[in-house]
């Protein structure tokens, strides 16, 4: 199988080092959805990254539905979801507050980057950044809880909440107080040493 798009998608890296910490074999073409649309759009029309090929050539994506699938091909005993449920439950909400937290800052990221100076608009921005830090506040007092294990292991919710902080902390650092939430730092940190996470670097 082939993975499409650039490792500084937070999307695209996740998808990356899950297929890495499950062991599964693949290919990867860091291609991009702007400076090589053409490309993309060759391979997938809708021109979205992540996209997997599969070996027969099927297409899928989003990042969330490819795992899905991957987590289907590695099988139960490889899973990378608890599987009791209410682990399952606190591991689903961790990642979405981290996928949200990835949306917010691509958000951002394509507003200050891609509309002109004079078309950005400031409420937007603002609105937006509130949801970031209320997405990063929630996965702090989460971490409060109950923190995620730092014993040489990984899964899901860890892996998608130190992409997600790594990429904020890429293209929009100025828009949170790291001293606010060192709990996710912290594990963030503990994430980018683990081989899987060096191995698929963001930039
Ligand atoms: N929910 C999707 C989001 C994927 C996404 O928006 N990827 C961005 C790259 S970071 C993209 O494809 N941007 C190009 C576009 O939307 O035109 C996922 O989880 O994969």
């Amino acid at each position: 199988m082939k993975l499409i798009g650039m490792l500084d998608s937070p999307y695209v890296r996740r998808v990356a080092i899950t297929l890495r910490c499950l062991d599964i074999p693949f290919e990867h073409a860091s291609i991009s959805v702007f400076r090589g649309f053409e490309e993309f759009q060759r391979i997938n029309p809708v021109v979205k990254a992540p996209t997997l090929v599969l070996d027969d050539g099927e297409v899928l994506m989003d990042s969330n539905l490819i795992i899905e699938y991957l987590e289907a091909l590695a099988g139960p005993g490889n899973s990378l979801l608890p599987a009791d449920l209410n682990q399952r439950l606190r591991s689903l909400r961790l990642i979405g507050l981290a996928m949200a937290a990835n949306e917010k800052s691509v958000q951002i990221y394509y507003e200050r980057n891609l509309r002109p100076a004079e078309k950005q608009h400031a409420p937007w921005l603002e609105r937006v950044r509130g949801q970031l830090l209320a997405a990063y506040s929630e996965l702090e007092r989460e971490l409060v809880r109950q923190p995620l294990k730092m014993d040489g292991s990984i899964a899901q919710d860890g892996i998608t909440l130190a992409v997600a902080w790594s990429f904020t902390q890429l293209v929009i650092a100025d828009q949170v107080d790291v001293e606010q939430f060192p709990l996710v730092s912290r594990f963030t940190a503990y994430a980018e040493q683990l081989e899987a996470f060096i191995s698929t670097p963001a930039t």
